[in-house]
């Protein structure tokens, strides 16, 4: 990978996604390359890595005045309300996520960013979507007030590059399992829970039901896509609202199946709540054989091989 020097800021850095891709950026540009940015107290994982700023994305004039000062060239923008928490308050969600990526959308205009990176979700999929394999291009009518927001920023994005030429990247991330950050208020959180629970009680009682399959990726592959992306060449990228991506999906009942293997004791069982709605309108599976065209993507985490990591670093 040729990677060129740049002064990156990541904002959301404390949450699930921003604490790993945080300490790889820092990895592969240097520490006081990277400014780790969020509303939060700076992530325990990421004390004493690299510089931290408290800033609040919805303040645009803070943002400017610190992508000024810190000659920022990138910015990945993570903050965000997730799904299920987003349902809870819609006019927070929409406000929050379309705000904060208008106002560095703009910055980045202004400013002649060389690129930025926002993550849309499978989300932006609703039920009039073809629920397997779903296609890059195809009917786009979520029903989540997320999903909502996911799509009108990736109609933003598209329309910054063709305006203003901003090189803006984006990626349609499934359900993302992790262990060093807590998730944020998903629909696919109890992938995470699920083992946490495993581990802790041999029990878990799932707010989804046993057969409702989603497309999740293992956080590593999520980092790397999202640099790989990051790295591309500009003729490569044929698409600027935002890429599918895939890498496994399976239902509560098969990642049980996955963990018993290692804990053959586990107990699951299934209450499905408010989410199961959300979980109902989006994909099962995702084609996303354009992002393999146009920047070679291909993952390397399937279920066994994640139950193993994640069990093993759980408990270590
Ligand atoms: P998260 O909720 O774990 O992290 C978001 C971070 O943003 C938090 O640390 C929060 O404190 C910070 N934040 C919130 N409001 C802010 C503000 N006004 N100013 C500055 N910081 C603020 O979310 P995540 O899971 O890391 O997701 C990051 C992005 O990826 C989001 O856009 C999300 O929609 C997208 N995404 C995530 C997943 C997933 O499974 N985690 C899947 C698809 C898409
Ligand atoms: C959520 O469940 O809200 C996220 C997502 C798939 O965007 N994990």
């Amino acid at each position: 990978m040729n990677i060129v020097k740049e002064k990156i800021l990541v904002i959301g850095a404390c949450g699930q996604i921003g604490v790993e891709l945080t300490t790889e950026l820092r990895r592969l540009f240097g520490s006081n390359n990277v400014i780790a940015s969020d509303l939060r107290d700076e992530h325990e994982l990421l004390k004493g890595t690299g510089p931290y700023v408290s800033c609040d994305v919805m303040n645009k004039e803070m943002l400017h005045v610190l992508i000024i000062r810190h000659n920022i060239t990138q910015v990945y923008l993570l903050a965000a309300i997730l799904s299920a928490t987003g349902e809870k308050n819609p006019g927070l969600a929409w406000h929050i996520n379309m705000q904060s990526l208008l106002n560095v959308l703009e910055i980045a205009k202004e400013e002649k960013l060389t690129k930025i990176y926002w993550p849309s979700s499978i989300a932006v999929f609703g039920p009039t979507s073809p629920r397997e394999h779903t296609p890059q291009h195809t009917i786009i009518e979520p029903t989540t007030v997320y999903g909502i927001s996911k799509y009108a920023g990736e109609r933003w994005c598209e329309y910054y590059f063709t305006h203003y030429g901003v090189d803006v990247r984006s990626l349609r991330y499934p359900g993302l399992i992790s262990y060093k950050s807590a998730p944020g208020g998903g629909t696919t959180d109890y992938a995470i829970e699920i083992y946490i629970q495993a581990l802790r009680d041999k029990d878990y009682q799932c707010f989804l039901s046993e057969e409702t399959y989603l497309p999740m990726m293992y956080m590593p592959d999520a980092i790397r896509a999202t640099i790989e992306l990051m790295e591309a060449p500009k003729e490569k990228i044929t698409v600027r609202s935002s890429y599918n991506l895939s890498a496994m999906s399976f239902s509560p009942k098969e990642i049980g199946q996955s963990i018993a293997k290692h804990i053959p004791e586990f107990h699951l069982t299934y209450k499905p709540d408010f989410r199961q709605q959300i979980a109902n309108s989006w994909p099962m599976s995702i084609d996303d054989s354009t992002a393999q065209a146009d920047w070679n993507w291909k993952p390397h985490f399937d279920l066994d091989m994640m139950t193993e990591d994640m069990l093993h670093n759980l408990k270590a």
